[in-house]
């Protein structure tokens, strides 16, 4: 039986814009109120969609969420029209009106955590969507999330669903992006690594001074319950305070995992020894690469500038490792110079290729924000909805699509033309379509 791991990548919406609304993100706060293409981010996000399916890896797309959200802002008092609503709204409370206008579902590490079967209690693929309750903007995705997700993964004898968490800070969840499983083989049982940035009961314990830590150990548990993992297969971390402070707002900003190695940055965790040494543990003695990068290499700061660690690291159809970095990485010195060396060191790592996704890096999210993770085994795969898996056809038929509804340019301004909404639902009405997930949207439910 073949198992493999397939990236479901975030489709950019058409309201991609730079708002300004993640504090602690450096690279939003640096854009706010730049001019987004929406149509560029699409197409770059297609582009890396369509070479990874290319290189012979299952490949599949998540839908965007319906922008501006109308919905949310009728249930926080606006009324009239809907574009009496975009109107009020952007006049009386800008800031609620653009958090309701941001395309962030894009990065769909965000969108759940996910246990592979080999893990869970029942053998089946659990999915929990994130709650994402430390930003107001993202709190609006998980209900829609938990539907595309239904549409995508519908067979109820291979997938289990689960409603997302408490929406309370006490249970911040920012989803895969601070969730990462090694293992031998991604049909054997794995050990998933939980990385919080905090402890939300227990104010005693280190937590970051400056910017916001969005997921809670209360969280990571209550996941690894849902899911029925077996505690020798769940690690939880926390992540270094101080490199939180420094604008490391997702773990997945400063390592990232595959397979049988773990690509971290020396100061990205707290109390690393003991962690690294309960991973191995658990992961027993079959071979385990850790691979650390130092201070000296690579800066923090620099680290959080290229997205060194929101690369993706994958398993090519010849058993050799790739990394999929963004081209901040390639223009950045010392990180072009670790990577060329890295590929010639003992490591499965043999490749880098680099992608343009700078719409989506100004807002801080690299190659890696723009994939969820699902490992499957044949049958499971044979199980998800077929529309949804990357191949020429869809590439072609989204690529239209993309070139069809979006628009060239977008300023924060023009999230308040009426016409931006219309647009947005008749492109997502005519996707749904060639998704075929369903009815999942709001517009389409009443
Ligand atoms: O949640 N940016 C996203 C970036 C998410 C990156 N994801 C991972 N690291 N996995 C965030 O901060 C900015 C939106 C704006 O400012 O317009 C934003 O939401």
């Amino acid at each position: 039986m073949k198992n493999r791991e397939v990236n479901f990548d975030g489709l950019v919406g058409p309201t991609h814009n730079y708002a300004g609304l993640s504090f602690g993100n450096v690279a939003s706060l640096n854009n706010a109120n730049a001019k987004s293409s929406p149509k560029q981010a699409a197409l770059q996000g297609l582009g890396k969609m369509k070479a990874l399916a290319d290189m012979g890896m299952a490949q599949g797309v998540l839908a965007p969420q319906e922008r501006p959200d109308i919905h949310m802002l009728r249930r926080l008092g606006f009324s009239g029209s809907d574009a009496d609503v975009l109107k009020a709204a952007a006049e009386k409370a800008p800031e609620v009106h653009l958090a309701c206008c941001s395309a962030s579902s894009m990065w769909t590490a965000n969108a759940a955590t996910v246990s592979p079967s080999a893990d869970t209690a029942d053998g089946k693929v659990h999915f929990t969507p994130a709650n994402l309750t430390n930003k107001f903007h993202r709190s609006l995705e998980p209900e829609v999330t938990g539907r595309i997700l239904q549409g995508t993964f519908s067979d109820s004898k291979h997938f289990a669903h689960h409603k997302h968490l408490p929406d309370n800070e006490h249970f911040g969840d920012e989803g895969a992006a601070n969730h990462t499983r090694l293992c031998h083989d991604y049909g054997q049982e794995g050990v998933e690594l939980f990385v919080y940035g905090r402890h939300a009961f227990d104010q005693s314990k280190p937590a970051p001074t400056k910017y916001p830590a969005r997921q809670t150990f209360e969280a990571c548990q209550a996941i690894a319950r849902l899911h029925g993992l077996s505690d020798e297969n769940v690690v939880y971390m926390q992540q270094n305070p101080a490199v939180i402070d420094q604008g490391v707002f997702h773990n997945d900003v400063i390592s990232v995992g595959n397979q049988n190695v773990l690509f971290y940055h020396e100061q990205a965790f707290f109390d690393t020894e003991a962690k690294l040494q309960e991973i191995q543990e658990k992961f027993g003695d079959r071979l385990l690469h850790f691979i650390k990068v130092s201070t000296e290499a690579v800066s923090v700061q620099e680290a959080v500038r290229t997205y060194l660690f929101n690369t993706q690291i994958i398993t090519l159809p010849n058993g050799e490792m790739a990394i999929i970095a963004p081209t901040e990485c390639e223009e950045s010195e010392s990180v072009s110079r670790y990577l060329s060396e890295l590929v010639t060191l003992d490591t499965p790592i043999k490749k880098v290729h680099y992608f343009d996704v700078k719409q989506s890096m100004r807002n801080g999210g690299g190659p890696a924000c723009l994939r969820l993770r699902v490992a499957l085994t044949e049958q499971e795969l044979d199980a998800v909805n077929p529309n949804t898996l990357m191949n020429d056809t869809l590439y072609a038929k989204l690529t239209n699509w993309v070139n069809k509804h979006y628009r060239e340019e977008l300023s924060v301004a023009d999230l308040s033309d009426p016409t931006l909404l219309i647009e947005s639902r008749t492109a997502l009405d005519e996707l749904t379509q060639i998704l075929k997930i369903g009815s999942v949207y709001p517009f389409q439910r009443v």
